[in-house]
Parts: structure tokens; C-alpha cells; sequence
């Protein structure tokens, strides 16, 4: 890292960056919202914020009194950002208009992992900024490839809460300065390892996936013995933003595959404002992000709160995940494995 540029603040780096005015705005008010959401965070046990509410999402999960009070702090934030014209959310059915005359559509996870909130666990704020489209109904400006996305970040609630974003020309990670209540730069032009020993997956799902995919687990749990003749370790924090923060900062593979349970044949994660905005900010770190079958930031959504499978992280454990699903043959895939062995 260039040590001029170390500890420069967000604001600071737009300028550098030239980015557009209008979509530094944008991100300059949801980085007030996530310093208001770090805030709320470090002292809702003391104020009784944690626990669920008796209200459910559009994906049928109990939302948690904080996701709802995390989102309602994002769109407080934004109503007056005369760039923003559309705002949509994972606690939110619909999208709405927010500026007619706005130039962006922001979609958020306001709080990822929120299940990890009520054992004080990493929790994140995921977003997504796409170009407006004037179109008939505010959703349809989010039915976008999320290779159109002109911005993409989360910023992780933890030991120190960091911010890792990009604008599609590298990926970077500011931390926040908590006195002086600004994001500093702390580390530019991120590069994942092409390669890895490190999963991340819910195991106790096992049961419900392809045999494909099964395979390709138990042969990444049978270590030096088995095909891949390596030794792999596992992790699983149960908030994607804490997973991925994991592999963006020294390799790895997340995997939230399609299993067999009742509304999970499509994965769990949502492609708009969970998977593409984690993609792009893999591929501008030199990592990978696909579905089963196709890179996730090709992937044209047909509605807001749709749902894909995701295997992200270090370029060739990624592909070598994706022979296995798709079912190379046996002797091609110990072909590529072969070939890959001997790559290093
Ligand atoms: P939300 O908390 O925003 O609904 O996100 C979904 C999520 O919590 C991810 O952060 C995480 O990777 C996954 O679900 C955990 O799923 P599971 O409980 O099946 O392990």
C-alpha cells in the first residue's frame, strides 16, 4: 500500500478517484447510516434492541428487531439524497421511488447475519448501487446483471468495523476511525490467493445436497488422502459478510450451494442485494463468484428477492468446485486435478 495514501479518509479517496459527485454522495450517506448502525449495534443489548420482532420477510424469515431498525436507518439516510431514485431491501417487499429525478438504484442487505446479532457475533450491511432505469415500476430498475452495478461494498460490524468496497476498478478496505467517526483507508488494490485450503460451509446441510456437490466435499474432507491430496480447513461464522471478509482477506471458498430442502433449490443467499454486490468485489480482488452453472454477475434477475446458489472465493478451488457440479466425468475431472497439481 502506497504510505501517502494510508489513513486517507473515504472523502478523500473520491477525490483521488475522481469518482461522479452524485454516486460519492450516495455512498458517503450510507457510510453515515453504517457508523449510526455501528452505533445502535454497540449498545442494543443495553438498550433490549436484540431479539426477534413478530413481523417476517418477503423470504419468509422472522425479522429481527434490528433489521428492521437498520433499515429504517438506511432509508432515513437516503430520502434525501436527490441522487437516489429507487431504494430496495432484503427487509422490504417492495421497492420504492425515492427521487424522481435520481440517477441510482441502491439495494441493501441492511443486516447480514442477523441471526449472529443475539450471541454478539460479526454481522455486516451489504449494498448494491445500479444506474436508474426509467422504467414502469421501481423494481424492474433492480432486474439489472449485476455486472452493471457502478458500485458495490459491505461493511463488516466486528472487532473493528471496516468497510470493502469497489467501483469496479480494484477493491478496497477503510476502517473506521471511531473518535473521529470518518472511514480511513487501510489497504488498496485487494488480491485474493488463486488458491486455497480453507472452506466455508454449513455442513449440517449435507444431507440435502447433489451428489455432485457432495462429492466434492467429502473429497475436500478427505484431506492428503483423497484426490485432491491436500489437507483443507474449515470455517462457518453463519453471517455471509463475516465469511467472505475471511476469504477477501487471505483466500478461501464460500459455498451456499442449491440443496433439496423446501424452498432451497435455488440456494438460500439473494442474487441482488447479497450475491451480485459480494461478486463484484471478488472480481476486482482477482477471485471468482459463480452459481452452479454460470458467473453470478452475468445472471439477469427476474424479480427482487430471488434467490441463487453461490460459490465464491480463490479462482481454482472455485472451478474445481464447478467440475465436480458439473459432473465432469470422472477421468476428465482427475485429468484437471491432475493438470492442476502439476500447475503449482
Ligand atoms: P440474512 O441474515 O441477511 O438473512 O442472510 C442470510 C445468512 O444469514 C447469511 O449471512 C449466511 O451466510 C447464511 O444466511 C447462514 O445460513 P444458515 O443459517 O443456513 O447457515
Amino acid at each position: 500500500m502506497n504510505d501517502s495514501n494510508r489513513n486517507k479518509t473515504f472523502s478523500q479517496f473520491l477525490l483521488r478517484k475522481s469518482i461522479d459527485p452524485g454516486l460519492g454522495g450516495v455512498v458517503n450517506d450510507i457510510l453515515s447510516a453504517c457508523i449510526d448502525i455501528a452505533n445502535t449495534l454497540s449498545k442494543s443489548p443495553i438498550e433490549g434492541l436484540t431479539g426477534s420482532s413478530d413481523k417476517s420477510n418477503s423470504s419468509g424469515e422472522t425479522q429481527k428487531t434490528l433489521d428492521l431498525l437498520c433499515n429504517q436507518i438506511l432509508r432515513d439516510q437516503l430520502r434525501h439524497n436527490q441522487s437516489v431514485k429507487h431504494f430496495a431491501s432484503e427487509e422490504q417487499n417492495n421497492a420504492i421511488n425515492v427521487n424522481e429525478s435520481g440517477a441510482f438504484s441502491v439495494a441493501f442487505d441492511p443486516l447480514d447475519g442477523s441471526t449472529n446479532i443475539d450471541i454478539n457475533g460479526s454481522v455486516g450491511t451489504i449494498f448494491s448501487i445500479l444506474p436508474a432505469l426509467s422504467s414502469s415500476s421501481p423494481e424492474e430498475s433492480f432486474l439489472q446483471p449485476g455486472s452493471n452495478q457502478l458500485c458495490a461494498g459491505y461493511v463488516i460490524y466486528g472487532p473493528a468495523t471496516q468497510l470493502v468496497i469497489t467501483f469496479g476498478k480494484g477493491t478496497y478496505i477503510f476502517t473506521l476511525d471511531v473518535e473521529k467517526e470518518v472511514f480511513v483507508l487501510t489497504e488498496e488494490g485487494v488480491r485474493v490467493p488463486y488458491e486455497t485450503s480453507e472452506f466455508s460451509i454449513n455442513m449440517a446441510n449435507a444431507r440435502s445436497w447433489n451428489k455432485e456437490f457432495g462429492n466434492y466435499i467429502d473429497h475436500l474432507l478427505d484431506g492428503k488422502c483423497g484426490p485432491r491430496q491436500k489437507n483443507y480447513n474449515m470455517r462457518w461464522s453463519g453471517a455471509m459478510v463475516a465469511d467472505i471478509h475471511r476469504v477477501v482477506s487471505r483466500g478461501g471458498i464460500f459455498l451456499y450451494p442449491s440443496d433439496k430442502r423446501k424452498g432451497m433449490q435455488s440456494g438460500k443467499l439473494r442474487l441482488i442485494y447479497e450475491a451480485n454486490p459480494i461478486a463484484l468485489i471478488l472480481y476486482n480482488c482477482g477471485a471468482s463468484a459463480f452459481n452452479e452453472s454460470n458467473s453470478i454477475l452475468s445472471v439477469t434477475p427476474s424479480r427482487l428477492h430471488q434467490r441463487t446458489p453461490v460459490i465464491a472465493g480463490s479462482t481454482k478451488e472455485v472451478y474445481t468446485c464447478l467440475n465436480y457440479i458439473q459432473d465432469e466425468s470422472t477421468e476428465r475431472l482427475s485429468e484437471y486435478l491432475q493438470a492442476s497439481l502439476c500447475h503449482d
